[in-house]
């Protein structure tokens, strides 16, 4: 391997080989079996999609965005021996207070979930008097312990880095409205103690490119790479018919991410596939995570597809920190440390 991913070894991670007549420019393929989950997956609920799994316990364990029959998206557990046949909690997860009271949400959507010192951190979209961001930990995927909000309302996308950096916990996000959002940056905070968040810095804008140039949000939880960390990102155009959602590629500095070291100018994906182009919401394909293998650099991209369905694509570190090299432009924003 020429790049070196720091995790974890994952010698059982879902796996498809590059069909040999893949002719796309960007280097991530589709699973032939997409989408990985259908319609009505669990009673009540009529969709799931912009899901989060990580290894666990020599499986997969994952949060879902299911959205229920009565129009109220909740996060659903999943777990799988592989990655890719799903198995559902038949209620959502019951988040509990610090005390141990039962403390839903109105909603929740857009599940991350990132290990970090030995717990499990699940980070949502939900309603504090407007969309803004949820986060919880849990030890053992029984008990749920939401903490308190970590930033004011409009907020989404938000995403925990794996490891503290410099000392502080960081976690990537985009400022919005509570509505469709026709604007937003990534930007960066810092916490000492995952509870009060600070030391805002941006990230990078909303590209110059069409694919990307409505706005922009965090993905996956970025990879801790050699060349920094690897961030699968979502970019939306606002096209005569609505918006499009592709996910687009960038390195961020190691040691201060607020810094964008490379950004692809290419999308990475783009909705081509029924599954992605048709749906609840057409044309959206929306990264919320990955699985990746440091002895082979193997990544599965976990993504929504059009809000109905839940598609996996293959890349190797190799391959895809390559590409966004060869292809990356940056802007003044993006390579500046973000403070005004
Ligand atoms: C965004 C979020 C995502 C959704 C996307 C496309 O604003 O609500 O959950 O996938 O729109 O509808």
């Amino acid at each position: 391997m020429k790049y070196k991913i720091y995790s974890e070894a994952v010698p059982n991670m879902p796996w498809q080989d590059k069909p040999s007549d893949f002719d796309a420019e960007a280097p991530i393929w589709r699973y032939s079996e997409n989408p990985i989950i259908g319609r009505n997956p669990v009673k009540g609920v009529a969709r799931i999609f912009n899901s989060a799994v990580i290894p666990y316990e020599g499986k997969f364990i994952g949060v879902f965005r299911g959205e229920q029959t009565d129009g109220i998206p909740y996060i659903y557990l999943g777990r799988s021996e592989d990655g890719l046949k799903w198995e559902f909690d038949k209620d959502p997860i019951d988040f509990k207070d610090a005390n141990g009271n039962s403390f839903m949400p109105k909603y929740a959507y857009d599940p991350r979930l990132v290990p970090l010192n030995g717990k499990y951190y699940l980070i949502w979209c939900q309603d504090f008097y407007g969309a803004a961001i949820g986060i919880a930990e849990t030890s053992d995927f029984i008990t749920f312990t939401r903490k308190e909000n970590p930033f004011l309302p409009f907020n989404r996308n938000a995403v925990l880095f794996p490891h503290k950096i410099n000392g502080t916990y960081m976690m990537l996000s985009r400022p919005s409205d509570s509505g469709h959002t026709p604007f937003g940056d990534i930007f960066l905070s810092e916490s000492r103690d995952l509870v009060y968040w600070g030391k805002h810095r941006h990230v990078m804008s909303k590209g110059n490119e069409w694919w990307q140039s409505l706005k922009i949000g965090g993905g996956a939880a970025p990879i801790e790479t050699d060349e920094g960390w690897l961030l699968f990102y979502h970019g939306v155009s606002g096209t005569c018919n609505g918006y499009v959602y592709s996910i687009g590629g960038a390195i961020l500095d190691k040691d201060e991410p607020s810094r964008v070291k490379y950004r692809c100018s290419k999308f990475l994906l783009t909705p081509e596939t029924w599954y992605e182009e048709r749906g609840f919401v057409p044309n959206v394909c929306f990264p919320c995570a990955t699985i990746h293998d440091s002895e082979t650099g193997k990544i599965a991209v976990y993504y929504g597809a059009a809000d109905s369905y839940v598609g996996v694509a293959f890349t190797t570190v190799d391959e895809i920190i390559d590409f966004i090299k060869d292809n990356s432009v940056l802007t003044s924003d993006d390579t500046e440390i973000g403070i005004r």
